[in-house]
């Protein structure tokens, strides 16, 4: 069997050099599984912050019907986010830092208390400082976005960007977050639209679920940490001159130019 370190330095090398590995880890060693994955994506991750940056919080993936009947998976799958995928929406996205990047809405939490496992939705919203509305950017390490579900587990969930609305509100000011009515546009076009729900059934069951299987693995959500619910719609291909602005009804609209 490849070792996790060996699967973890392929996958860094393409994220670095920008040049998206031809097969997916799978393909070279059927007997990577999911549990192995997250060692991979943690030292993935690892090398990342060696490199200077450090972690903000995580993204959960995978959270809608559609793409887990795509993937053929019944469960979502979590990555982390670190402080050098933070990009500032007044600036346009430099492109060269990314392989062949998408764009997703989503709704973002700040965790301000510690969530105790078994999480509930109850539990999750009473822990959250604030919702944002936000844009993730993905970005497979993989040549076409082709991968199985412990490939991506190990490329850290395809995680690549987080832009960060600036409207934060407390969960109860903005009501039941399953009905929250989200736009996506591309260049001031309507390209999906979707609900809050879209994420797991509730934005924040998403983060228990996230919750749970941190505490499986002997981990949690530090205080402060940024949580990503799931994609609401389908990524759109982020290309040169293409602006995609994600408006979520009560928590404003943020965009990413390129
Ligand atoms: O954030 C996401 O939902 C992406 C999860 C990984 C699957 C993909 O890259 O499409
Ligand atoms: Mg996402």
């Amino acid at each position: 069997m490849t070792s996790p370190e060996t699967f973890a330095a392929l996958l860094d090398d393409a994220a670095v050099r920008r040049i998206a590995l031809a097969n997916a880890l799978t393909d070279e060693d059927a007997s990577l599984d999911a549990e192995t994955a997250y060692e991979v994506q943690r030292l993935v991750v690892g090398k990342r912050v060696a490199r200077g940056a450090h972690l903000v919080g995580a993204k959960l993936g995978l959270t809608s019907a559609a793409k887990q009947r795509q993937m053929q998976v019944s469960d979502p799958l979590y990555g982390r986010l670190t402080s050098d995928m933070v990009l500032d929406p007044s600036q346009p996205v430099d492109l060269d830092r990314f392989i062949h990047v998408r764009a997703e809405p989503e709704i973002g939490f700040v965790i301000g208390d510690v969530i105790a496992a078994p999480a509930t939705i109850a539990g999750v919203l009473a822990a959250t400082d604030s919702v944002f509305a936000a844009i993730e950017l993905i970005d497979s390490r993989y040549d076409g976005f082709r991968f199985r579900l412990p490939d991506v587990i190990a490329d850290n969930a395809s995680s690549a960007g987080v832009l960060v609305g600036s409207v934060a509100r407390r969960p109860s000011d903005v009501g039941d977050l399953r009905l929250l009515g989200v736009v996506v546009r591309r260049n001031g076009v309507v390209a999906g639209t979707a609900a809050g729900a879209a994420a797991l059934g509730h934005p924040a069951q998403a983060v228990a679920w996230l919750v749970d299987r941190l505490a499986s693995r002997g981990e949690s959500l530090e205080p402060g940490s940024v949580v990503l619910s799931g994609g609401l719609t389908d990524a759109l291909p982020l290309e040169r001159g293409t602006v995609v602005s994600v408006e979520i009804e009560g928590l404003g609209t943020v965009e990413v130019r390129a």
